[in-house]
């Protein structure tokens, strides 16, 4: 395989990586512009071999998105909707203690939850949904609001965003999950979110997070108009950011799913190829030489290819989910859900070690 690595023109970056070098933004690019998909698969397999051995991880968790009415209407979003919208909803406290209370038989270890930037909610609310999650499920690890949501509460609340993610925090918050970064560059935010928090203050919010003890994963939506360049500044700012402060856990690449969104409205655009989701996750996990963990999120890309994922750079799968709404409008063809029996036999069958994990990647269970 080495000589497959040289002969693509990659042997340089192939010693880098076996001398544990930092690849360089240029070594990104050529990555990228490879078109051997399998030396750059190669070169991100003994990345994720050093840092996770025969470990791929999964977790019981469940997913509540409370409401999808948002201010900001982004162009690749087929969830969010206006409040009068005759798709629009929000669920009220009970019915998310509701929610929670239905599935309590489960063994859940962690409650993902995001939503729209909703107009008019009280910053009450938010804290009232930690704390009836917390009095239904004590043990649960809440993973909620993204860093776009946290600085609107910053906002709402008044109290900035140190003090918020304080106040989150003894209500009951965990983590912060890796939503709403998209593509940090200022050109793609103008054309498809040019009323969501920038790129630099998603990354100043993570930042005051991890520095308040909360871990925070990233993600970076990608298949629909950004560059490979703009792929690399956002890779590059992360691993800036990681260098700073160390809290990021997991970076998930999220495939553009076009159907419903306005971005496919203005321009003829397809789902992201099988090529480029492992591509993605491959250069990620060359590149992002400071992240513990790069997810292969099967929500997005299918099962079978989350399951080839694993020998291209990805250590984890994300979990069993239920129930996926946000990419399910876009028209994702892939299930909600998928049982702790599944995720075994697709790790296991991708010649991996399934290790059920917590939020913070503790192990619960080795299969
Ligand atoms: O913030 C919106 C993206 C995100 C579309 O942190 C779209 O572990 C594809 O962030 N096609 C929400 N993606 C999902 C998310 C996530 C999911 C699972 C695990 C974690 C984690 C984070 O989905 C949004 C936005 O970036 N999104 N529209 C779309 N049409």
């Amino acid at each position: 395989m080495d000589s497959l690595v040289k002969n693509a023109g990659l042997g340089d970056i192939l010693e880098k990586i076996q001398d544990g070098e930092r690849l360089s933004v240029a070594d990104g690019m050529r990555l990228f512009q490879s078109p051997d998909l399998l030396p750059v698969g190669y070169l991100a397999n003994i990345v994720r071999e050093r840092k996770n051995g025969g470990n791929a991880y999964f977790i019981y968790n469940q997913h509540i998105n409370y409401s999808n009415i948002c201010t900001n209407l982004c162009k690749f979003c087929a969830f969010g909707k206006d409040k009068d919208s005759d798709l629009a909803y929000e669920m009220s406290v009970e019915e998310v203690r509701h929610k929670v209370r239905e599935r309590l038989a489960e063994p859940i270890t962690e409650i993902h939850m995001v939503g729209g930037i909703h107009p008019d909610l009280p910053y009450s609310y938010y804290t009232d949904l930690l704390k009836i999650i917390k009095e239904e499920r004590p043990d649960v690890h809440i993973q909620a609001f993204t860093c776009v949501e946290i600085a609107h509460l910053a906002d709402v609340s008044g109290l900035g965003v140190p003090g918020v993610l304080e106040d989150l925090k003894k209500a009951g918050l965990g983590s912060i999950p890796g939503g709403g970064a998209e593509v940090f560059s200022p050109r793609i935010r103008e054309l498809t979110c040019e009323k969501k928090l920038s790129g630099t203050g998603w990354i100043e919010v993570a930042k005051t997070a991890h520095r308040l003890g909360l871990h925070t994963n990233a993600t970076m939506l990608y298949g629909h108009i950004e560059t490979i360049e703009e792929r690399l500044e956002h890779l590059d700012m992360l691993r800036q950011a990681q260098d700073e402060t160390g809290g990021f856990l997991a970076f998930i690449p999220l495939a553009f799913h076009p159907k419903n969104t306005e971005l496919s409205k203005l321009s003829k655009l397809s789902r992201s190829s099988g090529i480029d989701d492992l591509k993605i996750i491959a250069v990620a996990r060359c590149f992002l030489d400071n992240f513990p963990h790069i997810k292969a999120y099967w929500v997005m890309i299918g099962q079978k290819l989350a399951q080839i994922a694993l020998s291209f750079g990805a250590d984890d799968v994300d979990g069993t989910v239920k129930e996926e709404i946000i990419t399910h409008m876009a028209g994702a063809e892939t299930e909600q859900a998928m049982s702790r029996d599944q995720l075994l036999r697709l790790i296991r069958e991708a010649g991996r070690i399934p290790i059920e994990r917590d939020t913070l990647y503790n192990v619960i269970n080795s299969y």
